[in-house]
């Protein structure tokens, strides 16, 4: 029986930064820099290795509309390394890549394929002579497709799949059933896939990797190298073994250079930042020892519980000095964890209530916060002063403006500040 294997990808997003970092560790942005490449190039290592027949990338290759030329000519490089080991490569285009956004100029190099974006097109593929493989694929001309792709693409009516055909293979960038934090785009549901006589759907868009239904197949293999800590956990592609017309067997390859990872650290009742330190460092050298693989785990904590330490921790410079020795720590640790950045969700253990009958310039402070946190009128009052933070021309695409809950966190964030720079030469008090 005739069997392959080909590898599919998506959602390369090359040339895009990684984001969500406060850290000054030297190197650190070298380390980061060109993450999406060194995964693709990894996936090529791979494919080599593996000797697959072709590689599939459905869409999202780019992560700009306007690549530079240096990112172009990367990719370029990886593909040929393929090719010239006569592994094709055959790819769509998505909305951060549409087919519209390709500068004229540029010329794939010979072999590898990509999909128009004027209608489905097909190539087959054939071994020792044989029809083996048909793929077909459609391309984004522009960011914002509308249009159920999927039901554009007509086979003859009543075909019935020939078991001894060619295993059929549709590249698509697509969300299927609108899933959610991801934009509705070329949209369909599993079913209008399910009615086609296709064996495998190499799916994009979606930046987790789904296996959405098996045979036929219907996968999304993920983004290949996260941006940002929305995108959590391990990232790669698939292998893809082919035996006749059924998918034989279907393998995840974390290829991810980095890890984004959230973890949250309960820290109730601690006194002093060096011990907060030494805890952190264990729990980050844990979450390293338990990591496989040799990609470096980008590490978000969250910080817990009411302390003293709230107050402190609300300094920037505190929390930014915090970040900066435990990575230097771990780094002289050989440990492959960087601390990104704390999230401090921490309560001052002061009795605020108590606190703020006593007549002096804290005591004022916390009454303001619980004069400002009592009604309407004081988020009124909150908004009045913020807004026009959130409309400066810089920010206010980067920025959303607090809701309640998250006015609240800023207070409390700010009494805690307040109380520890205001008592921190009294300690009698
Ligand atoms: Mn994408």
């Amino acid at each position: 029986m005739r069997r392959f294997s080909f590898i599919h990808a998506s959602d390369l997003h090359l040339g895009a930064p990684l984001h969500g970092f406060s850290i000054k560790r030297s190197g650190l942005a070298k380390e980061l820099k060109d993450l999406p490449a060194r995964a693709f190039a990894d996936l090529v290592d791979e494919a080599l290795r593996r000797r697959v027949a072709f590689v599939l990338l459905s869409g999202d290759i780019f992560d700009s509309q306007k690549p530079s030329p240096a990112t172009f000519l990367a990719f370029f490089r990886q593909l040929k390394r393929l090719l010239s080991e006569d592994i094709g490569v055959f790819m769509v285009c998505g909305n951060h890549d549409p087919l519209g956004s390709w500068p004229d100029a540029i010329e794939l190099p010979e072999g590898a394929y990509l999909f128009r974006a004027d209608g489905w097109s097909s190539v087959d593929i054939s071994m020792a002579g044989s029809h083996i493989c048909s793929i077909y694929g459609h391309s984004f001309m522009k960011q914002a497709e509308t249009r159920n792709l999927v039901s554009l693409l007509n086979f003859h009516r009543n075909e019935s799949p020939d078991p001894d055909g060619p295993f059929r293979i549709a590249l698509l960038h697509t969300n299927v059933g609108e899933r959610p934090g991801h934009a509705v785009y070329a949209p369909c549901q599993l079913q209008d896939l399910l009615d086609q006589p296709i064996d495998y759907w190499a799916l994009g868009h979606v930046h987790s990797p789904i296996v959405l239904h098996q045979s036929p197949h219907v996968v999304y293999p993920g983004i290949l190298q996260p941006r940002n800590f929305s995108e959590t956990g391990p990232r790669g592609c698939y292998l893809v073994e082919v035996q006749g017309r059924a998918v034989h067997n279907l393998e995840f390859l974390p290829l991810a250079r980095g890890i984004f990872m959230q973890d949250e650290l309960e820290i109730s009742g601690m006194e002093s930042l060096s011990s907060l330190e030494e805890t952190l460092f264990q729990r980050l050298e844990h979450l390293g020892s338990e990591a496989e693989g040799g990609s470096l785990l980008l590490a978000r904590i969250r910080l817990l519980g009411h302390t003293h330490l709230a107050g402190q921790l609300a300094d920037a410079t505190v929390e930014q000095g915090l970040i900066d020795d435990l990575n230097s720590a771990l780094e002289g640790a050989g440990s492959k964890v960087i601390l990104a950045s704390l999230e401090n969700r921490t309560v001052p253990e002061i009795d605020i209530e108590s606190r703020a009958r006593v007549d002096d310039l804290l005591g004022f402070a916390l009454r303001e916060r619980e004069r400002l946190l009592s009604g309407e009128e004081g988020f009124r009052e909150l908004d009045r002063i913020l807004v026009p933070l959130f409309q400066n021309q810089r920010f206010k695409s980067l920025l959303n403006p607090p809701d309640r809950a998250e006015l609240q966190d800023l207070l409390d964030k700010a009494a805690g500040l307040a109380a520890w720079k205001l008592e921190q030469d009294e300690p009698g008090e």
